[in-house]
């Protein structure tokens, strides 16, 4: 850790809070924060009635024996339970009027609907559970998922926790070169991919990047294809003897080979990469009864869900979001889930209201990143179509300045639908701090409240509690049911990351701070808090300030080395469509902030940029940006970020 978190200071004056409807509270899980106080104290004080109460449909072959052990730094959750996640996803569901309703509605890109019900997403999955055996797969093989958002990404996902050998899904953006080293981490036995994806109108050409990741993978036997566009939009070559066709394979296979693994608590689930700032992506393992408890747990009381409702995650599968809140979340809970194959703008930035007015959208889960580009697009186009379907909105990956929020709340919401803003990470495997969405008040900006299980605290470096109104580092205290088990084939790296900084606990890596009223507000990753003459204070708070001017769409504050300051405050800026990038607004920006947070907080330097660099999933690359602003070189991975160029243009303009 860079700095000494102590005294981040707290700038947001945001006050406001926004009540749930009578209605929604009427119908809601969890009515009160009374109600959640109850449930949530149940969970820290009796945890083996809580969780074996809200576990019981799950469908555990055996029970566990023990909840939790603790060693520091390894947590074993339901130790002596057997279960297969496929079954909890799928099975359970076929002795109940679920197994006929779908379980996923399709858009592809160009605009066909597909529809699975949960029947024949069960055959699917049983077909290739068994024709992934008769290829040689065992428990415990790990198998690499190179996909776009297709039905049979999820199938893939299933069919490989069906036999019980782990995933690894990496999203079908990354290179041959980013592929290849994910695969050779985990040593993947097989590789299962498509043909290609349709993205922006363009095709995403997977097997071809398949092909050149594999001529460096030892591991790799069979790579099976899924043919999603057919060899007259993608032709692909198939190698002989590595390449088998997806539908050939399954077609051979004997479903009576596709039955269930007994697993235990503990087997290995998947594995997903994460970049860290330096060196090489961590493979963080997650592990199944916890995994799973962590994920259908918290689906069913954050998004409070019900059998009328259609749910929309618009992660890609490559991310956690994806693995929880579009697989094994919604299915665990028999959801009916909406899959979308493309972008948000394609055709155009209407897209996403006509899928909700189309499909009947009841629950919508997405990103900041997104919800800004929506803003700078403007409200006329949620306006063409009929969002009254929805019901509930969530918002997940970045802090969400409030003007967003409110943007949100307003003209997606239409005032009606409460927001939940759910903060957790890779390595927590689900939501952690959030309000539910019948039982609290909302803050805008503000992450809420611990879910039940979770003990999260603010801490400084020396590990003491900051209070209230005080920034600080965010821990959690005890181990919750999907905690990451380790970083696949490197246990200190580890034990380091997420255990030295603090004695005890699980580091966040995030500065936080509570309100009065004792909600969590993320500021950003630690390293990113900016010290200012002095002054620590998180991205976020700058950053918002930024974006609650009228002109601003997007801003990224940064830190440059200053000789007599320490560091100097560099903000990026995107303007909304026809404002001028000129002094005038520099100026006018640069007071805006000094208003909005104090004097102090003038940034030193306001840079305009067409686009910010970010991960693939939406997150902004400050340290990339910290490189720009003080004009050296990038080290450190950076196979994660979306499009190399937007940094090349920002250092010409230097
Ligand atoms: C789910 C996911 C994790 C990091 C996390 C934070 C940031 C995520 C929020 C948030 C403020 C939120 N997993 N983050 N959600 N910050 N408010 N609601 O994003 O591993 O990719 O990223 O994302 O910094 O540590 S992740």
């Amino acid at each position: 850790m860079s700095i000494d978190p102590q005294d981040i200071e707290t700038h947001s004056h945001e006050s406001r809070w926004f009540e749930p409807s009578p209605e929604f509270v009427a119908k809601a899980r969890v009515r009160s924060a009374e109600e959640y106080e109850k449930l949530y104290r149940e969970s820290l004080d009796s945890p083996e009635t809580f969780w074996k109460r809200e576990t019981g449909d799950l469908v555990f072959r055996s029970p566990w024996k023990e909840l939790v052990e603790w060693k520091l730094p390894h947590a074993r959750w339901f130790e002596g339970a057997t279960l297969n996640a496929s079954e909890s996803c799928l099975d359970r569901h076929l002795s109940t009027d679920r197994k006929d309703a779908p379980a996923l509605i399709w858009e592809s890109e160009p605009g066909e609907t597909r529809r699975m019900t949960y029947g024949e997403l069960h055959q699917k999955v049983v077909e290739l559970a068994a024709a992934l055996r008769g290829l040689g797969v065992k428990k415990g093989d790990r198998v690499a998922i190179y996909m776009g958002m297709v039905p049979e990404v999820v199938v893939a996902m299933l069919a490989a926790a069906r036999i019980g050998a782990p995933h690894t899904v990496v999203f079908g953006g990354f290179a041959a070169e980013s592929l290849r080293d994910r695969i050779n981490d985990c040593a993947a036995k097989v590789v299962l991919t498509q043909d290609g994806a349709y993205r922006r109108g363009g095709v995403v050409p997977l097997k071809a990047t398949v092909d050149r990741a594999v001529e460096a993978t030892p591991s790799v036997e069979k790579v099976v294809v899924f043919r999603r566009l057919g060899q007259s939009v993608l032709p692909i070559e198939m190698k002989e003897g590595r390449d088998l066709d997806w539908d050939a394979l399954v077609k051979q296979a004997d479903p009576e080979a596709g039955a269930p693994e007994s697993v235990d608590a503990e087997h290995p689930l998947f594995i997903l990469y994460t970049s860290g700032s330096t060196g090489k992506p961590k493979g963080v393992l997650h592990t199944t009864a916890g995994y799973l408890v962590g994920a259908h747990v918290s689906t069913k009381y954050v998004f409070d869900l019900r059998d009328s409702d259609v749910y929309w995650c618009t992660a890609d599968v490559g991310w956690v979001t994806g693995h929880s809140y579009l697989v094994y979340g919604p299915l665990s809970n028999g959801a009916t889930c909406l899959m979308y194959e493309g972008a948000p703008n394609h055709p155009d930035w209407g897209r996403f209201w006509q899928i909700i007015e189309k499909h009947k959208v009841t629950i919508l889960y997405t990103a900041p990143t997104a919800i800004r580009a929506f803003i700078r697009q403007g409200t006329d186009w949620p306006k063409k179509s009929d969002l009254s379907s929805l019901r509930l909105l969530g918002s997940v990956g970045e802090p969400i300045n409030p003007e967003a929020w409110v943007w949100y709340h307003t003209n997606i919401g239409q005032g009606r639908c409460p927001v939940v803003d759910t903060w957790w990470q890779t390595e927590t495997g689900s939501i952690l701090l959030t309000t539910l969405p019948g039982a609290h008040k909302m803050r805008p900006g503000s992450t809420g409240l611990p879910f039940f299980g979770v003990v999260p605290e603010i801490v400084n470096k020396a590990g003491e509690p900051v209070g209230r109104e005080k920034g600080g580092l965010l821990i959690l205290r005890r181990p919750w049911p999907s905690i990451l088990r380790t970083v696949w084939g490197d246990d200190e790296r580890f034990r380091k990351q997420y255990f030295s900084e603090i004695q005890g606990a699980y580091f966040t890596g995030d500065g936080a701070r509570q309100d009065k009223d004792g909600y969590f507000h993320v500021v950003g990753r630690i390293d990113d808090v900016l010290n200012v003459s002095g002054h620590r204070i998180g991205t976020a708070e700058i950053e918002s300030a930024l974006v609650s001017h009228p002109s601003v769409a997007e801003a990224a504050a940064v830190g440059r080395p200053d000789e007599l300051k320490g560091q100097a405050l560099v903000v990026f800026v995107t303007l909304k469509p026809n404002n001028e990038p000129n002094e005038a607004m520099k100026k006018a920006l640069t007071e805006h902030v000094a208003q909005e947070i104090g004097k102090f907080a003038r940034p030193d330097a306001v840079r305009f940029a067409e686009s910010l660099p970010k991960t693939r999933s939406g997150k902004i690359m400050r340290r990339l940006l910290k490189d720009v602003a003080a004009g050296r070189e990038s080290t450190g991975d950076t196979s994660t970020l979306e499009d190399y160029s937007v940094i090349a243009r920002l250092r010409e303009e230097d």
